[in-house]
């Protein structure tokens, strides 16, 4: 790829208040006006909160722990990210638009910012939240390998752009409550990542029952070793290394990076830690959502 440094490490752009890559800002109307269909099922994450982890379980349970099956695409082919466009080089929304139903989708977007469709469509999602010092420390290596985002700065600088929301998607805070508050009146299975490490079959079977679906104990034990961190590190199609390495480069570090909570106690310095905590509880106040920082 020529002229990559055209599009990569842009500044992010506001939308309606949120910063997103600069391809999705300029294409907004396509990502606006997507098409939902009834039978999607719609992974929705703030980024680094276990999204291809649960997309690789649901791909798999869609095709009844078929791993072989699996393996026919990258991820990201598999569960296309639907707001990923950079004009010229990819599109989510064109990607689905020309995918059978069934269809598994991905979106970073917070809840206000979802395509109205979903919610006409009455289309079952799946969030997936992870405690907020792991995904700073997880976004931090990921804005370094990921050429798209803006450059990072230095840990210090980029944990206050993230306590600031000043990062792409925009504020951890709001995201995860708004999508909290919206599982009230609509069809959205909560998941956290700690839970998934803590018992990955257990929430394997929580995402059975919401799909209201049905697998043999065996079947169930398969994906939890397919979907298992070493097992899925060293799968090329789902640990994003077929990706080209103008997009990400994996020396700088790799996309399946340490997999593990509570690796923030290795980032975050004590006064760090203090003023991340007295922010988080102003910010997090009233809210009946809780977050286990390690496991
Ligand atoms: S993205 O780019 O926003 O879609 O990233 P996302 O997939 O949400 O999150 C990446 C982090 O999830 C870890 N990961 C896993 N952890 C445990 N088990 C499995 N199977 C697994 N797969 C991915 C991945 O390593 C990233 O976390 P960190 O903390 O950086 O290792």
């Amino acid at each position: 790829m020529e002229n990559m440094e055209d599009w990569n490490r842009r500044e992010l752009v506001d939308i309606q208040g949120i910063p997103l890559f600069w391809g999705m800002a300029e294409e907004w109307s396509q990502i606006e006006t997507f098409e939902a269909r009834p039978d999607d099922l719609l992974i929705a994450t703030y980024p680094k909160s276990g999204t291809t982890w649960v997309s690789e379980i649901l791909d798999l349970i869609y095709n009844n722990g078929d791993t072989e099956k699996c393996k026919r695409d990258a991820i990201y082919n598999r569960v296309p990210f639907m707001e990923m466009i950079i004009p010229g080089v990819c599109n989510g929304v064109k990607d689905l638009e020309v995918m059978q139903s069934p269809r598994l989708v991905k979106t970073h977007l917070p809840v206000q910012l979802l395509p109205s469709s979903f919610w006409k469509n009455n289309c079952k999602v799946v969030y997936v939240a992870r405690n907020a010092k792991d995904v700073v420390v997880s976004y931090y290596y990921f804005y370094q390998m990921a050429k798209l985002h803006p450059l990072p700065g230095t840990w210090e600088e980029f944990l206050e752009k993230f306590i600031n929301g000043k990062v792409a998607f925009g504020s951890w805070y709001d995201h995860v409550k708004g999508w909290w508050e919206k599982r009230k009146d609509y069809r959205i299975l909560f998941l956290f990542y700690e839970d998934m490490k803590e018992n990955p079959k257990r929430e394997i079977q929580k995402l059975l029952k919401f799909l209201e679906k049905d697998l043999p104990e065996e079947t169930m034990n398969k994906i939890v070793y397919h979907t298992s961190f070493d097992v899925m590190k060293k799968n090329p199609s789902a640990n994003y290394t077929t990706t080209p390495e103008w997009d990400m480069d994996h020396s700088v570090s790799p996309f399946m990076r340490k997999g593990v909570s509570g690796d923030w106690k290795n980032h975050f310095t004590i006064a760090q830690y203090e003023q991340f905590e007295a922010d988080y509880q102003k910010k997090m106040k009233g809210s009946t959502l809780h977050f286990r920082a390690e496991i």
